[in-house]
């Protein structure tokens, strides 16, 4: 099944160009990687890193994004690892692994994704929204605008249910109706988190 999917996603990757590897190893961990310097959303790409607000995420700038599964058996852990570079020095980003893939606009990425779905959506319920059961990834820049960022959860993504990362204008919020919240969404980078993907590929 795995290498099944992995084969028809190479096609993909090959047609698109995709800068995205995925790599499979015999104990069951997985690491997969999305990566690429951030353009306007139109002509829109879907591959590419977007930026919704090139003030903030300008142009050009750099984001890699890495996922990796730890193969032990009934113990899952999953570390999803953020590098940003050229984003403007000394400031503080929101970001979080997002439920859809980019799209033209920032809305396309649909909500955060939730190991335990709330049933209240938008969630803003701390008992949800929270760094534990969604993957936050905040940063703050150092003086040449580098940062990164690092999540480490003890549960999978659900296949499929998680798809981009989304870098928004100011720091997690965690109060009661506002909590997950952190402002515009300046950008947007599809990943193929838990190895599934529909338009972004997985490679080598
Ligand atoms: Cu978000």
């Amino acid at each position: 099944m795995r290498i099944l999917r992995k084969a028809s996603a190479l096609a993909v990757t090959a047609m698109l160009a995709v800068p995205t590897t995925a790599a499979f190893a015999y104990d069951g961990s997985r690491t997969v990687k999305a990566e690429g310097r951030f353009v306007p959303p139109s002509p829109f790409h879907p591959s590419k890193p977007l930026t919704y607000d090139s003030k903030k995420v300008p142009v050009g700038a750099r984001i890699s994004v890495v996922e990796h599964v730890g193969g032990r058996v009934g113990g899952a852990t999953t570390s999803v690892r953020l590098q940003v570079s050229g984003l403007l020095p000394n400031r503080m980003y929101g970001a979080h692994v997002h439920t859809k893939q980019c799209g033209r606009t920032p809305d396309a990425s649909g909500p955060h994704y939730q190991n335990v779905k709330d049933p209240h959506q938008p969630s803003t319920d701390p008992a949800y929204a929270n760094s534990e059961n969604e993957v936050w990834l905040d940063f703050t820049t150092d003086v040449r605008g580098h940062a990164t960022a690092e999540s480490r959860h003890d549960w999978r993504f659900r296949p499929g249910a998680a798809r981009s990362v989304v870098i928004h204008e100011h720091g997690t919020a965690t109060k009661h109706g506002k909590a997950g919240m952190a402002g515009a969404r300046l950008a947007c980078l599809t990943v193929p988190f838990a190895g599934t993907t529909d338009e972004a590929g997985t490679g080598k």
